[in-house]
């Protein structure tokens, strides 16, 4: 097909789906350029398109599952009884055999804008660790370079970027050295991207020869691992189990061996760990049950009623907070992929900076328009014998969304060194404490030196005794 067949099926097209705007500008465009456009339009799905502005553009669906929404039953952190202890033994030893038999790859999504924080540039890169600084990519990095000590193999480290950021992740990535892991063994892929609308549906565009479009969620990372090869590359590997988690949470047990044996053993598609709410709206998603199939409901879209209820003695009725930490099987992906799915799409009114019809560029100060995206733990609901796993917060979830407050980098690093205390106090070491009970001195503990509090106990020879004021590294 020639430049002026091209033009005129991409044309047709659009005129069809009422989105004629996006060549409103082709005629002053150099020809490279013009093509580039005519790309990104050929990319669009117009077999969904007209769908999306009917559900989610022009009319906010809304959740109606209050009246049937259930809590969803978890494993406890720590077994209970005698036959969850000796599940958890097992659970143990399986998770163990298949993290040293090379069965399971790390996987982060870092595709996200990282908006809220403020942070110039790949969150990945963010400094966070208490007396060293090192960033997130650098903690990920080590953890899972002495994970590969500690299980006697190679373990492989996925990265979903997204066309916003993926450039700079790699360079980050190269100008560290890929901070001593083995090149061959870290993966980069980027996850798609969905069209920006207006209020009304007309798709923006952000230049004369570019769509506005942003990342299509992490529930993009499934169909992103399929297509981009990381699919591929794993079976290729052996790996069988990915360990999922998200780019800003610092205390991760990336290869928890419990987790990866009870989602093995109970032969489960897809698994989630838990925590317990802090409050009825913390801004995490909620685990339900809906017709016995498990989901999880955004924050944003649980009713306040339902997300206050209590029980009789006084716990919330959801209880149960999603954070992002996931088992996924790659058969599963695959499963996925080749049976042709579509996970549901939310909305998030946005200010999205575009041209105007006469080309020129406006940055908004108010919402303007409609991002779409999909998220990951849609796909619970997909799969067999989903494992959620209940955690404790101080062990595994000090996220850093924002730059100040809740959540924010001053948190995160108090809960970094909070966690080291109380690894070094369970081996018997004494950590000073301030009155208010917090650690009264600073320590980091390098994942060379510990990924868990079991692991302290075999090195603790190695920890000095500790004073009020000291800093302590341990590596
Ligand atoms: C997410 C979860 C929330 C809870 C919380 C825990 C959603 C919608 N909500 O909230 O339920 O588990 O995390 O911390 O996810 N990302 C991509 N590509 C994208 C969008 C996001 O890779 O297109 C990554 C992003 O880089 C980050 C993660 O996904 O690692 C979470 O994104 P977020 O910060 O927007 O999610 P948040 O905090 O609203």
């Amino acid at each position: 097909m020639d430049s002026e067949q091209r033009y005129e099926k991409t044309a047709k097209i659009l005129t069809d789906n009422g989105q004629g705007q996006l060549l409103a500008f082709y005629d002053q465009l150099p020809d490279n350029m013009r093509q580039h456009l005519l790309a990104q339009i050929e990319r669009l799905d117009f077999s969904q398109i007209p769908i999306w502005i009917e559900k989610y553009i022009k009319n906010a669906r809304t959740m109606t599952l209050a009246n049937i929404l259930e809590p969803a039953p978890a494993y406890p952190s720590e077994p209970t009884t005698l036959a969850e202890q000796q599940k958890y033994e097992l659970a143990r030893k399986r998770g163990t055999e298949l993290l040293s038999a090379g069965k399971v790859a790390a996987f982060v999504v870092a595709g996200g804008q990282g908006t809220r924080l403020g942070f110039d540039g790949p969150k990945g890169n963010f400094p966070i660790s208490p007396i060293k600084n090192k960033t997130l990519f650098q903690l990920f990095a080590e953890t899972i370079l002495a994970a590969g000590k500690k299980y006697g193999t190679e373990l492989c480290w996925y990265i979903m970027t997204s066309p916003l950021n993926n450039r700079a992740t790699r360079e980050i990535f190269e100008s560290n050295h890929y901070y001593g892991l083995d090149k061959s063994g870290v993966f980069f892929f980027e996850q798609g991207t969905l069209p920006n609308f207006t209020f009304d549906g007309k798709i923006l565009l952000a230049d004369k020869a570019n769509i506005a479009a942003s990342p299509d969620g992490h529930g993009g990372s499934l169909k992103a691992l399929y297509k981009s090869g990381a699919l591929a590359d794993m079976k290729a590997r052996g790996i069988e189990y990915i360990s999922y988690w998200q780019i800003d949470n610092p205390l991760v047990n990336i290869f928890d061996p419990l987790f990866v044996g009870l989602h093995a053993l109970d032969g489960a598609e897809m698994s989630a760990k838990a925590l317990v709410k802090s409050r009825p709206t913390e801004k995490v998603g909620n685990f339900g049950l809906v017709n016995g199939k498990v989901i999880v409901i955004e924050y944003s879209d649980l009713p306040d009623e339902q997300a206050n209820k209590r029980k009789r003695d006084g716990s919330l009725l959801f209880e149960l907070g999603s954070i992002a930490i996931h088992i996924i099987s790659t058969a599963f992906v695959e499963k996925l992929n080749r049976g042709g799915f579509a996970l549901p799409i939310h909305r998030a009114v946005k200010k999205i900076s575009h041209i105007d019809t006469s080309g020129n560029a406006v940055t908004p100060t108010e919402p303007n328009g409609i991002k779409l995206e999909t998220f990951v733990f849609d796909a619970l609901p997909l799969a067999a014998n989903p494992v959620i796993l209940k955690t404790i917060r101080t062990e595994e979830f000090a996220p850093v969304k924002n730059a100040t407050g809740e959540n924010s980098p001053d948190v995160t690093r108090q809960m970094m060194i909070d966690r080291a205390a109380g690894w070094l106090a369970a081996t018997g070491v004494t950590v000073p404490r301030r009155p208010d009970g917090l650690p009264d001195c600073i320590i980091e503990i390098a994942p060379s030196f510990a990924l868990s509090a079991r692991d302290v106990k075999a090195k603790k020879d190695r920890i000095p005794p500790i004073s009020a004021g000291d800093q302590l590294y341990l590596e």
